[in-house]
C-alpha cells in the first residue's frame, strides 16, 4: 500500500501524457452518459468479484460479453478488504485490481460502486465490525470517525484504480464511480445529520479528481453532480433529481437472493425483459443487470441471518457461471435490438401515444429513421394494435420492438431463445471408491468449558457485535451458580439469534438453530452445590440494511437469563459472565489440519454436534462445474483444500411454504408471487466448489465442521451439466439449438411441426402433425454441436393444421 502515491491530480498529468489514443473522456447530459463526445446507450450487469474465484472471472465476463453486454458493474467490499484497520487484502477473490483488468481485456466499461456502504445482502452491508471499536461511532451519517475512516477506504480505492491507470480518461475501463448506496431508503430517521452527511459525501467524491462522473443510487436529494439513479424491479416511471441528469438504473432485479426459510425465488425471463424493455421505451439509456451473476458467499461473506451461501439470484449466469437458458438468450436477443435502435434512442425526439387499455405506442424519430415499442400493460388482456398500417399482436404485459417502426424484431413475452435444463450428475473419477471414507474429531469444547482462562468478564450479558467484532460467529457467555438442593427449573433465555447452544455442568442440553429466535424454554435439572452454565451463541452473518443497522443487536444482549420455578425465580442476568471469543479450532485452524493424530476413523459419531469430519477424493472429471450435496448434514462450515466453502445449512427446510405453484410472468414481479420452487425442501443442499479449489489427479481433502449434529453418510460430489435442451420456433423463424461448452447433440426425445402445446420437458403433439420432423431434424441436429433448421414446410413436410392454427416447431434434445 506505501507504493500508492497520494497526489492523484500529479497522476493524472503523467497518465495523460502517455494517453493519447485509448483515453476515454466520460461526461453526461439529461439524455445519457456522453462518452468520447457521444451519447451512448450503456447495458451493464453485476459481478461481485468475491462471490467466483479468480480462474472463474475471465469466462463470466466473456459470457457477460456474448451476451450483449457493454459493461460490468461491482461493488467494493471494505471489511473484505480491511479486515483488520488498515491490514489490507486484495489477494484471491479479493483481487480487485486484477478484477478491473479482466474487463479491460475483454473490452467491456466497468463501473465501480465504492460506497463503501454495499447493502449486497453482505456481511454488515460491508462495512467492517470493528469500526464499532470506536466510541461514539455511528455508521452512514455525519460522525465525524465513520466519515474519516470511510473517507480513507474511498480515497485508498481511488488510488490504487487511478495508479493502475484503470479510470476512462487514463485509458481505463471505468467510466462511473459510486458513492454511497440506497441511502435515500433509509435516511429518513437520521434526520439533518443524514443530509449533512450525503451533502459532504457528495463534496468529497467531487474532491478525489477522479475525471468520470459520480453516482448515488435512490437518493432525491443527491447534490449536483451526483447523478441520482433507481434501483428495482422497474424502473420506467423513474425521473433523475435533475434535468441534466440521464436516467440511470443501477439494480434491475434480474431475481431475488435466497433465504434459509424459503424456497428458490425465480422472476420469468419475459418478466426481466419487459422491464428493460419499458425502461428504454421511456427514455432510460444506461442500464444495470443486478446481478448478472450471483456466485457464492463463500466463507462468512452472508449477509445476516437469512441469506443462504448460495447468490445465486436467477440471474442471466448462474452460480457456477452456467448460461441460464433462456433468460441469458431472451436478454441477449433484447440488448442486440436496443443496440440496433442506439443512435435514435439517444438522439431521437421522442413521442409517446396513449391507446388506452394500457397500450401506449412510442416512437423515437431521428432525421429519416424511426424506431418504435408498442407496450401492452395489462395484465390479462392481450392486445392486436394497427401502426403505421400493419397488425401487431401484443401479449399481455409484453413489448413489442420495431426498430423501423414495421418490422415486428423482438417481443419480451415470445421467447425465442433456447431452453437448458441443467442436472447435478454422479461423475466419479475412475479409480474413485464407491463410498467416501470418513475420519472425524471432535470440537474440544470440554477443554474450553473448564479452561479457566476467558476473554475478559462482565456482570452483564454482552451485546454480541461489540464483544466479538465478528471475529468469530462464537461467543461463549458462562457462568456459575449455588444451588442447596437438587431440583428442576426451567430455563429461560431470551436472545437476539441466531443460533444458541446452551451446557449445564459441562453437558449439552439444549439446541437452537433457528433464525427466528426469541424467548427459549427448556427443563433441566440443576445439582446440589455449584453448577457451571455456559451458552454458546453463534451469529449467521450480520444484518446489512436499515437506518442504524449496525446498533441491531446480536446475541443474548442484556436479554434475562433466568431459572424459575413457579415463584423460586434465580435471575442469572447479573452474575459474574466470562466470555471466550471463539472456538478452539478456529484458534488452532482445524480446517488446514489434515495430519493431525487426533483424527479417528473407527466409530464415526452421527447427529453430534461440534464433530469434524474429514475425507479425501478425486475431483470429478471434466470441466464441468462441481457441487457437493450436503443431505443428512445438519449445520457447518466446509472446507476443500483449505478453502471454504461458505456455510452450509441443508438442516433448514423452507418454512415460509414458498409460495410454489404456477408462476405467471404477467403483472408486476414481487418476491411473494408463486415463482419458487423447492417448497418444504432443504433451502439450499448443493455447495459449490470451484474448479480451482481442485487438484485435478491428486488427492483432495473435504473437512466439515458438523456444529449443530449430522450424518455425513449421503456427502458426495456431483457435477453441473446440460441434460435436456429445447426450443420452439414459429412458422417463417429459423430454430437454432446448441450444446454447450463443446458438447454435441446426442438425441433427440422430441420433435414435432404443426399444433405443438406444452413446454420444455412436457411437449405434446397436436393432432396436425407433420410426419417428416422427427427425422428432418435428427438428420439436422444429432452428433452437431449445434443446428439450425428453418421452420417451413419445404424442410420439415406438409402439416395439416390449416390456415388460422399458428403452427411451430417444437424440438427436446439431449446433449
Ligand atoms: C488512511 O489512514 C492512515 C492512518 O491510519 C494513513 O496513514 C493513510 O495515509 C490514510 N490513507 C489514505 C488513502 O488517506
Ligand atoms: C483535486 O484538484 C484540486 C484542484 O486542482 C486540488 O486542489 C486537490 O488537491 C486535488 N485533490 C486530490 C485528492 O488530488
Ligand atoms: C425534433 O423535433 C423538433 C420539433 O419538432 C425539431 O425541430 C427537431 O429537428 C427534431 N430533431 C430531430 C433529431 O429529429
Ligand atoms: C440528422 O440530420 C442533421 C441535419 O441534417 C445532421 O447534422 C445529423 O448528423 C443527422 N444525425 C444523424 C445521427 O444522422
Ligand atoms: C424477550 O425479548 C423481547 C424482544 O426484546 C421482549 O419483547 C420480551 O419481553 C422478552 N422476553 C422476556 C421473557 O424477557
Ligand atoms: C417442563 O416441565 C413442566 C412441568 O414438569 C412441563 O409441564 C413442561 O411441559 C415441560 N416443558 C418442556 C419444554 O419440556
Ligand atoms: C407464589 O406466591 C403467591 C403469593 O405469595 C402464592 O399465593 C402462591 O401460592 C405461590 N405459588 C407457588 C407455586 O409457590
Ligand atoms: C443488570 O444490570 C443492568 C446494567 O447494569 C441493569 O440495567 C439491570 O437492571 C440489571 N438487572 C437486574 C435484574 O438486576
Ligand atoms: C426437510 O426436507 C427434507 C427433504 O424434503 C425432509 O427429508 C426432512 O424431513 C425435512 N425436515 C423437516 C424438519 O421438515
Ligand atoms: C425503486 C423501486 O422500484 N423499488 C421497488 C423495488 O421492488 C420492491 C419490491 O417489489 C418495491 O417494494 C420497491 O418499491
Amino acid at each position: 500500500m506505501k507504493a500508492i502515491k497520494s497526489n492523484l491530480l500529479l497522476l493524472l498529468v503523467l497518465i495523460s501524457l502517455s494517453c493519447i489514443v485509448q483515453c476515454t473522456d466520460v461526461s453526461h447530459d439529461g439524455r445519457a452518459l456522453i462518452i468520447n463526445g457521444e451519447r451512448r446507450i450503456i447495458i451493464s450487469g453485476s459481478i461481485h468479484y468475491p462471490r467466483s474465484t479468480p480462474e472463474m472471472w475471465p469466462d463470466l465476463i466473456k459470457k457477460a460479453k456474448e451476451g450483449g453486454l457493454d459493461t460490468i458493474e461491482t461493488y467494493v467490499f471494505w471489511n473484505g478488504h480491511e479486515p483488520r484497520r488498515r491490514e489490507y487484502n486484495f489477494e484471491g477473490n479479493y483481487d480487485l485490481i486484477r478484477f478491473i483488468k479482466e474487463i479491460q481485456y475483454a473490452g467491456l466499461n466497468s463501473i465501480l460502486r465504492i460506497g463503501p456502504y454495499a447493502c449486497a445482502e453482505w456481511n454488515y452491508g460491508g462495512i467492517p465490525a470493528w469500526l464499532r471499536k470506536y466510541p461514539g461511532m455511528q455508521f452512514r451519517t455525519n460522525n465525524q470517525q465513520f466519515k474519516d475512516e470511510m473517507a480513507n477506504f474511498t480515497k485508498l480505492i481511488v488510488d490504487m484504480v487511478a495508479k493502475e491507470n484503470l479510470l476512462a480518461p487514463q485509458g481505463g475501463p471505468i467510466i462511473l464511480l459510486q458513492i454511497e448506496n440506497e441511502y435515500g431508503n433509509i435516511m429518513g430517521p437520521y434526520g439533518d445529520a443524514g443530509k449533512e452527511y450525503i451533502k459532504w459525501a457528495a463534496k468529497f467524491a467531487v474532491s478525489l479528481n477522479a475525471s468520470v462522473p459520480w453516482i448515488m443510487c435512490q437518493q432525491g436529494d443527491a447534490p449536483q453532480p451526483m447523478i441520482n439513479t433507481c434501483n428495482g424491479f422497474y424502473c420506467d416511471d423513474f425521473t433523475p433529481n435533475n434535468p441534466n441528469s440521464p436516467k440511470i438504473w443501477t439494480e434491475n432485479w434480474t431475481g431475488w437472493f435466497k433465504a434459509w426459510d424459503k424456497a428458490d425465488p425465480h422472476r420469468p425471463a419475459e418478466d426481466v425483459a419487459y422491464a428493460v424493455a419499458r425502461f428504454f421505451q421511456r427514455k432510460g439509456t444506461t442500464q444495470n443487470y443486478y446481478m448478472y451473476h450471483g456466485g457464492t458467499n463463500f466463507g462468512r461473506t452472508t449477509g445476516g441471518p437469512y441469506i443462504t451461501t448460495s447468490y445465486d439470484y436467477d440471474a442471466p449466469l448462474d452460480e457456477y457461471g452456467n448460461l441460464r437458458q433462456p433468460k441469458w438468450g431472451h436478454l441477449k436477443d433484447l440488448h442486440a435490438v436496443i443496440k440496433e435502435m442506439e443512435k435514435a434512442l439517444v438522439y431521437g425526439n421522442h413521442s409517446n401515444e396513449d391507446h388506452g387499455n394500457g397500450i401506449e405506442v412510442t416512437k423515437y424519430k431521428l432525421n429519416t429513421t424511426t424506431a418504435c415499442f408498442i407496450s401492452n400493460k395489462d395484465t390479462t388482456k392481450d392486445a392486436t394494435v394497427d401502426l403505421n398500417g400493419g397488425k401487431y399482436f401484443v401479449p399481455a404485459w409484453s413489448v413489442t420492438i420495431l426498430p423501423d417502426c414495421k418490422t415486428e424484431v423482438y417481443n419480451t413475452a415470445k421467447i425465442k431463445a433456447q431452453t437448458n435444463v441443467m442436472v447435478k450428475k454422479a461423475n466419479k473419477a475412475e479409480d474413485e471408491p464407491s463410498a467416501l471414507q470418513w475420519s472425524w474429531r471432535l470440537e474440544p469444547l470440554k477443554k474450553q468449558l473448564e479452561d479457566k482462562k476467558f476473554s475478559f468478564q462482565s456482570n452483564q450479558l454482552l451485546e454480541q457485535i461489540t464483544t466479538t467484532f465478528d471475529e468469530s460467529d462464537y461467543l461463549w457467555y458462562m457462568t456459575s451458580f449455588h444451588q442447596p438442593h437438587k431440583k428442576q427449573y426451567k430455563l429461560s433465555i431470551n436472545t437476539t439469534g441466531h443460533v444458541l447452544y446452551v451446557f449445564l455442568n459441562n453437558k449439552l442440553v439444549g439446541k437452537h438453530e433457528h433464525l427466528h429466535l426469541l424467548s427459549k424454554e427448556r427443563n433441566v435439572t440443576v445439582r446440589h452445590g455449584k453448577n457451571n452454565l455456559a451458552l454458546i451463541s453463534a451469529t449467521v452473518g450480520l444484518k446489512n440494511y436499515g437506518s442504524f443497522y449496525e446498533k441491531m443487536p446480536a446475541g443474548i444482549a442484556g436479554k434475562p437469563v433466568k431459572l424459575i420455578d413457579g415463584n423460586d425465580t434465580i435471575d442469572l442476568s447479573n452474575t459474574t459472565w466470562n466470555y471466550k471469543v471463539g472456538l478452539v479450532s478456529e484458534k488452532k485452524k482445524f480446517h488446514l489440519d489434515e495430519k493431525s493424530s487426533k483424527w479417528k476413523s473407527v466409530m464415526l459419531p452421527i447427529n453430534r454436534p461440534f464433530t469434524w469430519y474429514k475425507t479425501t477424493f478425486e475431483a470429478p472429471p471434466g470441466t464441468d462445474p462441481v457441487v457437493i450435496d450436503t443431505f443428512g448434514l445438519g449445520k457447518g462450515e466446509a472446507w476443500v483444500n483449505g478453502n471454504s466453502l461458505g456455510r452450509y445449512w441443508p438442516a433448514y427446510n423452507d418454512t415460509a411454504q414458498g409460495p410454489c405453484g404456477h408462476c405467471d410472468y404477467r403483472g408486476k414481479f414481487t418476491e411473494n408471487k408463486p415463482c419458487r420452487t423447492g417448497c418444504g425442501e432443504p433451502a439450499q443442499r448443493w455447495y459449490h466448489i470451484p474448479r480451482s479449489f481442485l487438484k485435478s489427479g491428486e488427492t483432495n481433502t473435504l473437512m466439515l465442521f458438523e456444529e449443530a449434529g449430522g450424518s455425513p453418510g449421503l456427502v458426495e460430489f456431483r457435477t453441473v451439466t446440460v441434460g435436456t435442451i429445447c426450443a420452439t420456433a414459429d412458422k417463417g423463424q429459423t430454430l437454432t439449438l446448441s450444446c454447450p461448452s463443446g458438447g454435441s447433440i446426442s438425441k433427440i426425445d422430441f420433435a414435432s411441426y404443426g399444433e405443438v402445446k406444452g413446454k420444455c420437458g412436457a411437449f405434446e403433439k397436436g393432432t396436425c402433425e407433420s410426419q417428416d420432423a422427427f427425422d428432418v431434424v435428427s438428420k439436422a441436429c444429432i452428433g452437431q454441436g449445434s443446428c439450425s433448421i428453418s421452420v417451413s414446410k419445404e424442410t420439415l413436410g406438409e402439416n395439416n393444421c390449416g390456415g388460422s392454427v399458428p403452427f411451430k416447431l417444437a424440438i427436446q434434445a439431449a446433449c
